[in-house]
């Protein structure tokens, strides 16, 4: 059985939905510390956890008899750094409580890391899986410390720990929770609604970007690798990079008359800057086969086919 924590983030809906086809509804529970809206409670089981009371955790895994664990609990990069002491504890103490859940319980962990766990002083185009990693966001150093702490409980406890580092995760049906790279997102809402859209980093930030279904068919596909066939326990995962200018030129393709303003925001900006452009994830994609369905025509297409015709749906 699988506990996803942080369920009702931009990622974990869609995750129980594809986990939920291949294990069985009831074999994959969505859990979270806010009330889930009534077709999410409705869709399959959900209960209230919270991964700081660390009692309520070993309970929920105890009583579901919980095998797989998938961590999605965590204050992302700008959200971080308006509220840097609830991101430690969430980001840092939430996962110590879960590693020692996991690795008390003998359970399969998934803890997500992020293009955010590299810093200015990294290779930034492309960025490799091992390389210098000072990150500038607390964001990005509590995910480099989930990283190094699941690696050192893999080798001193045996805990079978994997890890993904996601791009700026593009979705039709749920809102980034993060800021840096929520732009992508916001511009076919806006050009939808409005024809117009401000955005708030540079026309020339280049960012690694990957569209929410790559990213979950990637989070099972290497949740179900073969142990042996896992050469590491982190790895890059890429999809496509753009910037904000190529994304509105793609865009301008179907939407001829789109307006793009700029209205910097310093400190996504700034957070921008210190990211990868590119990410090299060939690790991946020789271990155990990874490969992106999604560039950006095809992420557009669907991005407008999604939102268009449920604008249709709703006149
Ligand atoms: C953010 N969308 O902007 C999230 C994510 C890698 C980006 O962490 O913080």
């Amino acid at each position: 059985k699988v506990l996803i924590t942080g369920g009702l983030g931009q990622l974990g809906v869609g995750l129980a939905k594809l986990l939920r086809k291949r294990f069985g509804k009831n074999n994959v529970i969505l859990s979270d510390i806010r009330k889930p809206p009534n077709n999410v409670f409705h869709s399959g089981p959900f209960i209230y956890s919270d991964i700081l009371d660390y009692k309520n955790l070993r309970e929920i895994v105890v009583n579901n008899r919980i095998t797989w664990l998938v961590h999605y609990s965590a204050l992302l990069s700008a959200v971080g750094e308006a509220n840097v002491a609830l991101a430690r504890s969430v980001n840092i103490t939430g996962l110590h409580n879960i590693l020692d859940i996991a690795a008390e319980h003998g359970l399969r962990l998934f803890v997500p890391s992020t293009i955010g766990a590299f810093g200015p002083s990294s290779p930034r185009n492309p960025t490799p899986d091992l390389c210098v990693q000072r990150p500038r966001t607390i964001y990005g150093v509590s995910k480099v410390h989930a990283e190094l702490m699941g690696e050192y409980y893999h080798h001193r406890y045996g805990l079978d720990f994997r890890c993904l580092r996601y791009p700026g995760i593009i979705s039709a049906d749920s809102m980034p929770g993060g800021g840096t790279t929520d732009y992508a997102v916001q511009i076919f809402h806006d050009a939808i609604k409005t024809g117009k859209f401000e955005c708030n980093l540079r026309p020339d930030s280049q960012l690694p970007m990957m569209y929410i279904d790559d990213c979950l068919r990637a989070t099972l596909e290497v949740l179900e690798a073969p142990a042996d066939t896992l050469s590491m326990r982190t790895y890059n995962i890429n999809a496509m990079s753009f910037t904000p200018e190529e994304l509105a030129q793609e865009l301008r393709k179907q939407m001829p008359e789109l307006e793009v303003t700029y209205n910097i925001d310093p400190v996504r900006q700034a957070i921008a800057d210190s990211w990868p452009m590119d990410f090299d994830d060939s690790n991946a994609r020789k271990d155990w086969g990874w490969k992106h369905d999604y560039d950006l025509p095809e992420l557009v297409q669907t991005m407008l086919n999604y939102l268009g015709v449920e604008r249709c749906m709703a006149h």
